[in-house]
């Protein structure tokens, strides 16, 4: 297995950790409900890759993320995927370790990005992917496959999954793009990558 220029700097976390909002003047006591605290991080990759690490199964031929400034979706950079599609198979990923709200056994996750396409070719399209688990992903049949990249410019996707969390500090999140059509090479980016826990 071979991966050049492979994602392993820039690991400058970026997420924002949104507390409440200023309390109001004789705000009431929070419903059960309302007692649980939300986490939501942005990754919008302006000042590097921001903690993502990517991966590829073996079915890949070669694949490299990269921090590009070639498209934005927010700012002036995002990553960039560049995947050999001629063995008509094939993951490759950016992976990131979350952290899990304290005293929580069970999270909900909710995962939306943007993937740009220089073409609107569906029918001969790879496919966009998703993981958010108690472990990280290592191959395909990890993955949830969300719809088609090939949208031409910047398309929002959304991934939403439950997690028991017993035992567990951190949560494994990843998005990437399955090669499921023979092809020579191509490139998407990702940006703007946000995720809600609840
Ligand atoms: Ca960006």
């Amino acid at each position: 297995m071979r991966m050049r220029a492979l994602i392993t700097t820039g690991a400058t976390a970026a997420g924002l950790l949104l507390g409440p909002a200023a309390a109001a003047v004789a705000a009431p006591p929070p419903s059960p409900s309302a007692a649980r605290v939300a986490d939501e991080h942005t990754f919008d990759f302006e000042s590097g890759t921001e903690g993502w690490v990517a991966g590829k199964d073996d079915r890949l031929p070669d694949g490299t993320v990269t921090w590009s400034s070639k498209q934005a979706k927010s700012g002036t950079h995002s990553l960039e995927f560049w995947l050999d599609g001629l063995q008509d198979d094939g993951t490759l990923w950016v992976s990131r370790e979350l952290p899990v709200p304290p005293g929580r056994t069970s999270i909900d996750v909710e995962m939306s990005f943007w993937v740009w396409s220089a073409s609107d070719t569906p029918t001969i399209s790879w496919w966009v992917v998703a993981q958010a688990g108690r472990t990280a992903p290592t191959q395909e049949d990890d993955f949830t496959k969300l719809e088609y990249a090939e949208h031409a410019g910047w398309h929002p996707f959304t991934y939403r999954t439950t997690i028991d969390t017993r035992g567990l500090s951190t949560f494994h999140a990843s998005f990437g793009l399955s090669v499921t059509w023979e092809d020579d090479t191509r490139v998407h980016n990702f940006d703007l990558a946000q995720i809600k826990v609840t």
